[in-house]
């Protein structure tokens, strides 16, 4: 039988905007007690979720994806505003949101994803892509009012850079939080 395998497909960021958004995990912790934020070398923006799968069967995946090289083309991300699901009223995940340019490139890479895995076994996603950097998890409700406050005054400045590939990344699961291995790197047209 074959082994396993826990992974998602994303886009990575560029290690400045990481440092950046870690500065400001930071400011946001020190408005918060029982929020858990996200590690910096765990930032980034899960284009799909693949969850457990059988290495053979990811295996069989990388191939279809490669073919991405021809067709898809590069694109610009931009970070936006910090949001809140399911909402401002009881967050659970907070995150920032993102903005392409041009403006469907991001949906036009989910979708061109979404349309050649589905052949291979892996099920289209039903829930509309709300595409976003996770930046922090709150299981204990807490009070945010201080936090909202905060980031009214400072908020995270955007920040742009070209998406020119994309990753499969292997998700391992450890008591200490989940670390994050690139499997394979899946390039964009030039
Ligand atoms: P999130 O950023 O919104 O939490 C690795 O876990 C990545 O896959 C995370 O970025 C996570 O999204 C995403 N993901 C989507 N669906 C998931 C699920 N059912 N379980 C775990 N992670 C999921």
């Amino acid at each position: 039988m074959s082994e396993i395998i826990r992974s998602f497909l994303a886009v990575e960021l560029p290690e400045l905007l990481k440092f950046k958004l870690a500065e400001f995990i930071a400011s946001l912790q020190m408005k918060t007690s029982k929020t858990k934020w996200a590690r910096e070398a765990n930032l980034h923006l899960t284009l799909k979720f693949l969850g457990n799968q059988p290495a053979d069967k990811i295996d069989a995946l990388i191939p279809a994806l490669i073919r991405g090289n021809s067709i898809l083309k590069p694109f610009r991300l931009t970070t936006t505003k910090l949001g809140a699901f399911p909402g401002k009223k009881r967050p659970r995940v907070f995150w920032l949101g993102t903005e392409s340019t041009p403006s469907n490139a991001l949906m036009i890479l989910r979708n061109w994803i979404e349309d050649n895995l589905e052949p291979l076994g892996f099920e289209k996603e039903t829930k509309p892509f709300r595409p976003h950097l996770t930046l922090g998890r709150s299981k204990i409700p807490e009070n945010f009012d201080a936090l909202w406050e905060y980031l009214e005054a400072h908020p995270f400045p955007p920040f742009s850079f070209e998406v020119e590939h994309f990753v499969l990344m292997r998700s391992i699961l450890k008591p200490a939080g989940a670390e994050y291995r690139v499997l394979q790197k899946f390039s964009l047209q030039k």
